[in-house]
């Protein structure tokens, strides 16, 4: 066989149980310890986990899984409530770093060792309660790159569930 070959991994063993109603599986993915070889992040509602690529495929050696109660800064008592995931140079170390929608914005930095959480960034920004739509790209203001934080029920003013856009500037570590 050529091309494809369709190979199952169980990632997200949570999948087969009856799905809340946001549930929303997210999948990124990127070189996070330059490598050479692409890393997955797979995200769902209460988890991030990143699985490492090597010269043999995706490995489970070096796997990587977060809760909320993991990543630092974060309140507590608070579920990880609708994980999205981006990626993106945000500091331009040339490293690939993580941006993760939970209870504010968190960003893990790459490293030559992958993603730690000894070395990320919390952001309180004001969540709603779904699943924010984020967008990278260097939109400006340092070649580094940026995050748009888009949500859709978020209050502005007195206008409730008006809806709003936050948008993040990296800068150098
Ligand atoms: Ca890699
Ligand atoms: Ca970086
Ligand atoms: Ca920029």
């Amino acid at each position: 066989m050529t091309g494809l070959v369709p190979t199952s991994v169980p990632l997200l063993r949570a999948a087969a149980e009856p799905a809340p109603e946001r549930w929303q599986p997210g999948a990124r993915h990127a070189d996070f310890d330059r490598d050479g070889f692409a890393d997955l992040v797979v995200s769902n509602e209460d988890t991030v986990r990143v699985i490492y690529g090597s010269a043999s495929g995706l490995r489970s050696e070096r796997n990587q899984r977060w809760t909320l109660a993991d990543l630092p800064s974060a309140p507590a008592d608070e579920e990880l409530g609708g994980a999205s995931t981006a990626v993106g140079d945000f500091d331009g170390d040339r490293y690939t770093d993580l941006a993760v929608t939970a209870v504010g914005l968190h960003i893990l930095y790459g490293s030559s060792t992958g993603l730690s959480v000894s070395r990320a960034r919390y952001l309180p920004l004001l969540m709603d309660s779904g699943f924010p739509a984020l967008a990278v790209g260097n939109f400006g203001n340092g070649p580094e790159a940026d995050l748009a934080v888009g949500q859709s029920y978020v209050d502005v003013g007195k206008a409730s569930d008006a809806g709003a856009v936050d948008v993040v500037y990296g800068s150098p570590s």
